[in-house]
């Protein structure tokens, strides 16, 4: 088993500088030592630059859309040669708006997949829904194709993923237009309050059985570390209280793992300039290597 790590130090999703720090504080952490002691082989870490584009006018209410269009595009591609290597691609941001690429280049590869959305956010703002104007608040919406008209910036992304691909666990800060969406889909969406009422290990069950029914479909795992509660990940942009402990996080990836069709995995949103301390930063890097190192293999047994 190969593993092909694409460092996205990339903030143009978001308003908040230093979540482009994310990718060098995980791998600082020893995350490939890490891997390697779970018998993964480890190809050099692949760093991507994204370089932004001298005029970047807003599209509509999206900000940044040339920047974040052209930067996932390059995301996509590279995540799309790791897997056609034979390799797992586990891409380290940087913001969610980075999953626009992560998520096209695994469907292109696997258009049978599904995807496991970990996030306290719903991320599936259109750009006529957005509050923020933040593209890290609308990825899922454009991987299906909700955005309607696409913007130009981001007509190179295929409407791969199908409502019953794709299931959410984590939430709970979800806008107004985001639950109109979830609702219209059907998609299953898993909040903490689900979480409280059944226990994780039963939503991971349910969650799995919606999208994946016949347990054939590889998975892709997509990681906002904001679905942990501050209290284990306070260094991220958008923190909200009420999430996910450090061991339900690490079950979800346990779990997937032992499903044996984990394809690619994003842990996303990590940012070492947010921590109220050294500490807290260092606590944020050490959960995100931790879920990593579950969703890839590693056992407490
Ligand atoms: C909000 C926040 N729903 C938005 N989204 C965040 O801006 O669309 N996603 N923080 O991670
Ligand atoms: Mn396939
Ligand atoms: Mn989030
Ligand atoms: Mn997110």
């Amino acid at each position: 088993k190969k593993v092909q790590i694409i460092s996205c130090p990339f903030s143009g999703g978001q308003a908040r500088g230093g979540v482009e720090l994310g990718p060098d504080h995980v791998l600082e952490h020893g995350l490939e030592e890490q891997l390697a002691s779970l018998d993964w082989t480890l190809s050099p870490p692949l760093s991507l630059s994204f370089s932004e584009p001298a005029s970047d006018p807003d599209e509509g209410k999206l900000k940044r859309p040339l920047y974040v269009g052209t930067s996932t595009k390059k995301v996509a591609d590279t995540v799309a040669s790791a897997l056609s290597a034979g390799s797992f691609p586990l891409t380290i941001g940087g913001d969610h708006s980075l999953a626009i690429g992560t998520v096209s280049g695994v469907f292109s590869q696997h258009p049978d997949a599904c995807l496991l959305w970990i996030d306290a956010h719903a991320d599936i703002n259109t750009p006529q829904s957005t509050p923020s104007g933040n593209i890290h608040g609308c990825p899922v919406s454009f991987l299906m194709g909700l955005a309607d008209p696409c913007p130009p910036q981001f007509a190179w992304v295929k409407p791969y993923l199908k409502a019953n691909k794709l299931a959410y666990i984590g939430l709970r800060d979800v806008d107004p237009g985001e639950r109109e969406i979830l609702k219209q889909n059907g998609i299953a969406a898993y909040s903490m309050h689900h979480v409280d009422k059944y226990g994780i290990g039963k939503v991971v069950e349910m969650a799995l059985e919606r999208v994946n029914p016949g347990s054939k479909s590889p998975i892709h795992l997509s990681l906002d570390i904001d679905a942990l509660d501050p209290v284990h990940a306070p260094a991220t942009g958008t923190p909200v209280r009420g999430g996910l402990s450090l061991r339900e996080a690490c079950y979800i990836c346990e779990a997937l793992a032992e499903t044996g069709n984990l394809v690619a995995m994003d842990i996303m949103e990590c940012n070492p300039a947010l921590g109220a301390d050294e500490l807290s930063v260092k606590a944020t890097i050490a959960a995100a290597c931790s879920v990593v190192r579950c969703a890839m293999g590693e056992t407490l047994l």
